[in-house]
């Protein structure tokens, strides 16, 4: 039972399960491991996938012959454990040339730098099997907005994108892009706080059919929004690539909490969603373990996302198999059939009788729906007394 497979597509960044600890306040509290030894790490968890930054794998001063040997390890690694690379993505972040934002610097140079960066990390994800590229923009923002007009920003990163996109097809690689919205934290403000500004960016770019996002829950909490309704918007939208799975108190500094350690209930409705829709892509893992645990502890943590996703998707076909919840659901939707005439496509007869048509006010106000049952039901699901 909650055994992880294959098929339930867990993965893990070599960052996630990699981290050594470090926080603003503190120094590491574990020995780094190698990309090879998480390789292995993640395999004997049960993982399916592993993905990485360009330079979690080549650091960003390797020689070509450093990155070949990296590399070749690396394979060797995912071939032995039968771990894939689902994802991969560029670390526009970390090194100081990136302080003031990589596609939204105000030093072209740096901006070409990013772009220059992102082509070699798309041809190592590439060359590894990533079909999804992700792009988190942490640095694109800033403390002060006299540093920075925000809507050249927009314009820079549009254009950068709309340039990797050319690359893409340009090299005939199939993949597809998965734009990461977070709201702060390194930054200030980072432009594009939220999925939602993301969907509605993406419409704006040359080839908007290569482009989906990339939604995390710890990012959408920061931003105090419930993360399952910006999930449902990008799946409506057909713009589900990828998703970051992790948690996250509302109010917080941004903690990359193990999944559904904190807020269960919306843990719940994300996986019966993803479960109930049928997405298809990976379950990336993005979260770190407490800065209190060794390897084993690290292990834990792996184990512990992907048990609680298996059991929370066990608990939702419970939920959706219960009679009583079932048939809560069929009166809080049903349909007396007495507005038919005015359903679908506007008409101006229909508009006319709609107009025309009598409402009892006063009784539809006065109903009640029973969502305190459904929602104690669904409580006692959880907490496992049903
Ligand atoms: C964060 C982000 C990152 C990105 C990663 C992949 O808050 O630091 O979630 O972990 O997901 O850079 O693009
Ligand atoms: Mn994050
Ligand atoms: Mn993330």
């Amino acid at each position: 039972m909650y055994e992880p497979k294959p098929e339930h597509k867990f993965t893990f960044g070599l960052w996630t399960v990699g981290s050594v600890g470090r926080d603003p306040f503190g120094e590491p509290v574990r020995q780094p491991l190698s990309p090879v030894e998480l390789v292995h790490l993640l395999a004997e968890v049960g993982a399916y996938g592993v993905n990485f930054h360009d330079n979690d794998l080549v650091p960003i001063d390797a020689t070509p012959a450093e990155r070949d040997r990296i590399v070749a390890e690396f394979k060797k690694a995912l071939a032995e454990t039968g771990l894939v690379v689902p994802m991969a993505t560029t670390n526009l972040f970390s090194d100081p040339v990136f302080k003031d934002g990589a596609f939204t610097s105000n030093d072209p140079r740096v901006r070409a730098y990013a772009l220059q960066k992102t082509m070699r990390a798309i041809d190592l994800g590439v060359e590894l099997g990533a079909r999804v590229y992700v792009f988190w923009g942490g640095r694109e923002g800033v403390e002060t907005d006299a540093a920075k007009d925000p809507v050249e920003a927009i314009k820079r990163t549009r254009e950068a994108m709309n340039f990797l996109c050319e690359y893409v097809l340009d090299q005939g690689y199939d993949l597809k892009f998965a734009l990461e919205a977070k709201p702060n934290e390194p930054r200030g403000d980072i432009y594009n706080a939220t999925t939602g500004h993301m969907l509605a960016f993406i419409e704006t770019l040359d080839h908007p059919e290569m482009v989906g996002v990339n939604p995390e829950v710890a990012h959408e909490h920061m931003a105090g929004l419930n993360f399952l309704h910006a999930v449902a918007q990008a799946w409506e939208a057909g713009k589900l690539f990828h998703i970051d799975l992790n948690d996250q108190a509302f109010g917080r500094y941004d903690q990359d909490l193990r999944f559904g350690s904190h807020n269960i209930k919306s843990a719940f409705f994300l996986v019966k969603f993803l479960e109930d829709v049928g997405y298809e892509g990976s379950r990336h893992f993005d979260a770190h373990a407490y800065r209190t645990e060794d390897y084993e502890g690290v292990k834990d943590f792996a184990r512990g996302c992907m048990r609680t996703y298996l059991i929370l998707k066990e608990k939702a076909e419970q939920w959706n198999a219960d009679p009583e919840i079932q048939a809560l659901l069929a009166e809080i939707n049903a349909d007396d059939g007495s507005t038919d005439a005015f359903k679908g496509a506007y008409s101006a007869e229909k508009a006319a009788a709609l107009k025309a048509a009598s409402f009892d006010r006063v009784a539809l106000g006065r109903r009640g729906l029973a969502y305190e049952r459904l929602d104690q039901l669904t409580m006692e699901i959880l907490l496992g007394v049903r």
